[in-house]
């Protein structure tokens, strides 16, 4: 399966949504289960990754479970060279534009290249610009937050990744953030650059699914709201604003 090839195919017709799960966060069967539902519910792929606390264990063991319950791609979404599973279908090769850490922008992807090589995992190349607050990705990746009130950084940052020929542009909130980016923030990327736009952190219901596709985001990702119980009736109809 070549997953970018699949994900731009689907997106012709549409926005996509994608479940990230932190291999930190429940057990593996667990895991397995929720992608099983937000599969049945129509979720488009599944991300795997957390900004601590990942193990090449937690990590293994979190995709091969998912992979043996659902068929849509398994990616993983890293936080660093440590843990890298030859079970994942893709990574997204990603580097954080406004960190100022050269960890961050760079040399972790130096460490890791050679692994994903040889492990023959696709990598999808993606620019990762947090958005303030950031929360704990934003602080551990000690970025320098675009402000909420600058659509203008976010799209500079956004056009430097496309001219440094990344596949993609992912504007982060921060897992759990309080608010998800500002429309106006994705609007003003989404009519700067030509590549695919993942917009996440901070989106909880359907109206702000909603607006954070109506604003332009190619692939809209939800995380945290899987991770307590009862979460069905809410990403069926976080999904449904995504896909109607
Ligand atoms: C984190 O953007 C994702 O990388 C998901 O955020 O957990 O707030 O949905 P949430």
């Amino acid at each position: 399966m070549n997953v970018q090839a699949t994900l731009r195919e689907k997106m012709r017709s549409g926005t996509l949504h994608m479940t990230l799960l932190d291999p930190n966060k429940q057990a593996p069967d667990m895991a397995a289960k929720i992608t099983g539902e937000a599969c049945e519910l129509g979720t488009d792929a599944i991300m795997v990754g957390g900004s601590t606390g990942v193990t090449q264990e937690n990590l293994d063991a979190t995709i091969v479970a998912i992979k043996a319950r659902v068929d849509v791609p398994v990616i993983y979404f890293p936080s660093g060279a440590h843990a890298i599973s030859p079970h994942s279908d893709a990574i997204y090769f990603m580097s954080m534009l406004n960190s100022r850490l050269v960890e961050m922008t760079t040399r972790q992807q130096m460490k890791g290249a050679p692994i994903v090589r040889k492990l023959g995992i696709e990598p999808i190349s993606m620019g990762y610009v947090i958005v303030a607050p950031g929360m704990k990705v934003g602080e551990v990746g000690q970025a320098d937050c675009v402000p909420r009130d600058r659509p203008d950084i976010a799209a500079a940052y956004a056009l430097a990744a496309q001219y440094m020929g990344m596949q993609s542009v992912y504007l982060e909130a921060g897992s759990g953030a309080p608010q998800h980016v500002p429309e106006e923030m994705i609007r003003a990327v989404r009519s700067t650059i030509d590549i695919p736009l993942l917009v996440g952190g901070g989106i909880r219901d359907a109206e702000a699914a909603s607006r954070v596709r109506k604003a332009g985001a190619n692939i809209v990702v939800t995380g945290t709201i899987v991770e307590n119980g009862n979460y069905r009736d809410r990403l069926a109809s976080i999904i449904r604003a995504i896909k109607d």
